[in-house]
């Protein structure tokens, strides 16, 4: 089966061209002017519209089990939102396992999860929740035998790392091609603020926000910049910043010509700590928190100038109501984490691309080249080039939509991003030649998505972002 997108702008990481784009058996099999038809072919027409590579997230947490909780998108659920919204591919953070158990306990697990469920492309970083020889000696099959090449370690929460086992994970990971990704928060400055704001009575939302300042998150992207050059320059990948100070100690280590990276997400970017005042606040609780505007100002200068790398949504849901009902009323009893999976795209093509913030390419580059090339997927998908899998969104730039819960796919209750106006409207989605999404509706079938082996971490590969 021939698939030909006709008439549209292609876009990739480096440029727009206008070009027919030709699909077979789900691969990109030619691009040119002016391509006929030829034996059963369905022809697209593109006419006005922008051809992109699919999104790829690389930061979701489906069916995790936070402990007090499970998020509500499972990888049927979170998938079929994601198709909806223009992401072809995604790469799950795995959740914690037993006190003890190996790297691939969960990774059994979450293939179980997956397998039969994901409507789209899938991977898993890997989760480091202790550090010893046999963890240490685990790695090197995670990367070159599971196709998992890269690791999640935690400065806070349940399992966080020590500095000592930092340097150790860094160490081994960079040794086995592996690239190493953190949650960096400074988990005694939030036990102190925390508490200093619980003794007072101080348990509303806001106190959240107050708990976990910028330089609680500085502090900790700061120290692992330097624990990584430490570790003979180990790789390293800062998730969900939310914040100008960490982007400066980011900039100056690249600056020095470290190998570091960093995500933000479309909440950091969109959304500020004001709506911790609101009635609902309990539905932006989630960490780190949201920031004052001038951060949310400071991070889009990232996006438009090059230093933040990627955009990935941290799509971690539990639905409203049962948010209030753990929480009731104290900020610390409230499971942590935003849906968002189906809005990536829409939001970052309208307030950036739009809004005139960033150009077309800039938005492949950040959801889906930059992603691609960092966690081992070029030249498999991040690009339209011949051979590639026919992983392609559609975005028509002349029409808008307005964002309502009731007409997502995901599981909760509530959307952070309620009423907003996109302009820029999706209009189909392709996932290895599969119309997975047109219009916003979903076409996809579980259990379409593929396990992608990830190759392993390339440095020449990462040094040509866009
Ligand atoms: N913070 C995380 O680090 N992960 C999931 C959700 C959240 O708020
Ligand atoms: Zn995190
Ligand atoms: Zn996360």
């Amino acid at each position: 089966m021939k698939q030909l997108i006709k008439n549209g702008i292609l876009v990739d990481s480096e440029g727009q061209y206008y070009q027919d784009l030709l699909i077979e058996n789900g691969i990109i099999c030619q691009r040119g002017n002016d391509i006929e038809p030829e034996g059963r072919c369905e022809v697209i027409d593109a006419t006005g519209c922008y051809v992109m590579p699919g999104g790829i997230d690389v930061h979701t947490h489906f069916n995790i089990d936070v402990g007090i909780a499970r998020s509500c998108d499972d990888f049927f659920s979170g998938t079929r939102a994601a198709a909806c919204g223009g992401t072809t591919t995604i790469v799950d953070h795995m959740g914690f396992g037993p006190a003890g158990c190996s790297l691939h306990h969960q990774l059994n697990l979450y293939h179980r999860y997956a397998a039969g469920n994901a409507a789209i492309d899938y991977g898993f970083h890997g989760v480091i929740q202790h550090i010893d020889d046999d963890i240490l000696a685990e790695m090197a099959g995670m990367v070159h035998d599971e196709g998992i090449s890269s690791f999640k370690l935690y400065l806070t929460y349940h399992y966080k790392i020590n500095d000592a086992d930092v340097l150790r994970a860094l160490w081994q990971l960079r040794q086995v091609g592996a690239l190493t990704t953190v949650h960096p928060e400074n988990d005694a400055a939030i036990a102190f603020r925390r508490a200093a704001l619980v003794a007072a009575g101080k348990t509303a939302p806001i106190h959240h926000a107050l708990s976990r300042p910028i330089e609680c998150e500085a502090e900790a992207i700061g120290r692992m910049i330097n624990l990584a050059r430490m570790a003979d320059n180990a790789p390293l990948y800062i998730v969900h910043l939310s914040n100008g100070l960490g982007l400066d100690y980011l900039r100056l280590a690249r600056q020095q010509r470290q190998p570091v990276w960093v995500e933000t997400c479309p909440h950091y970017l969109l959304l500020n700590e004001q709506c911790y005042l609101r009635d609902d606040g309990a539905k932006y609780i989630l960490s780190p928190p949201l920031r004052s505007q001038q951060e949310l100002d400071r991070l889009w200068v990232g996006v438009a100038d090059g230093s933040i790398d990627t955009v990935a949504t941290d799509h971690c849901t539990f639905p409203y109501q049962q948010r209030q009902a753990m929480a009731a009323g104290d900020f610390t009893r409230c499971p942590n984490g935003l849906p968002g999976v189906e809005n990536r795209m829409a939001l970052l093509f309208s307030h950036g691309v739009m809004s005139g913030r960033i150009s077309p390419s800039r938005f492949v580059a950040l959801t889906s080249g930059n992603p691609a090339r960092l966690f081992g997927l070029w030249p498999r998908k991040g690009n339209l080039n011949l051979g590639a899998d026919a992983d392609v969104v559609i975005f028509d730039p002349r029409q808008s939509s307005v964002i309502r819960h009731s007409q997502l796919h995901d599981n909760a209750d509530y959307s952070p991003y309620e009423g907003f106006h996109c302009q820029g409207r999706l209009i189909m989605t392709l996932c290895r030649g599969e119309v997975v999404s047109r219009n916003g509706e979903f076409t996809g079938q579980q259990g379409f998505g593929q396990f992608i082996r990830r190759r392993p971490f390339n440095d020449q590969i990462a040094a040509k972002m866009g």
